[in-house]
């Protein structure tokens, strides 16, 4: 897995002066009431790492196999993003990252075909929730550092 730790690590790291440079005021604006700012967006990733942190911990373990879904909107919502520090989101989005790579490096071979369900049609292994991980981490960041429309 030291392939998708590396990964995340270097799009991270490439990610952070990039989002450091965007202004706060553009952070939280929103395109239309319905899309998620910038903030929104990086808040989403956070709730996506918490989320994540669980799984691949719990199902390390084997334990827990059955994951809660998460309302992402909601999540959002609940948590106003958009009302915080646009900076201090920034460094625990990068911090969490840091983590759930360390977390991914030291998981041993033998758990990675450990089976999850995360809401999809079937169950899936620990190892293809890992990946998915950096697929949506890849996707956001991305939508994230597009210019404004
Ligand atoms: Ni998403």
């Amino acid at each position: 897995m030291k392939t998708i730790s590396e990964k995340i690590r270097a799009m991270i790291a490439a990610a952070k002066p990039k989002l450091l440079k965007i202004s706060p005021e553009i952070a939280c604006k929103k395109a239309n009431p319905d899309t998620w700012s910038k903030k929104e967006i990086l808040g989403h990733l956070i709730d996506s790492a918490s989320n994540n942190h669980q799984r691949f911990v719990r199902g390390a373990q084997n334990v827990a196999w059955d994951f809660p879904t998460y309302n992402q909107n909601r999540w959002v919502e609940v948590q106003c993003y958009n009302e915080m520090n646009w900076f201090d989101l920034v460094d625990l989005f990068f911090h969490y990252n840091l983590h759930l790579c360390r977390v991914i490096d030291v998981l041993p071979q033998e758990v990675l075909n450990n089976p999850c369900n995360i809401g999809k049609e079937n169950h899936v292994s620990l190892k293809f929730v890992i990946e998915d991980y950096l697929r949506h981490l890849e996707h956001h960041i991305e939508k994230i550092l597009e210019p404004l429309a």
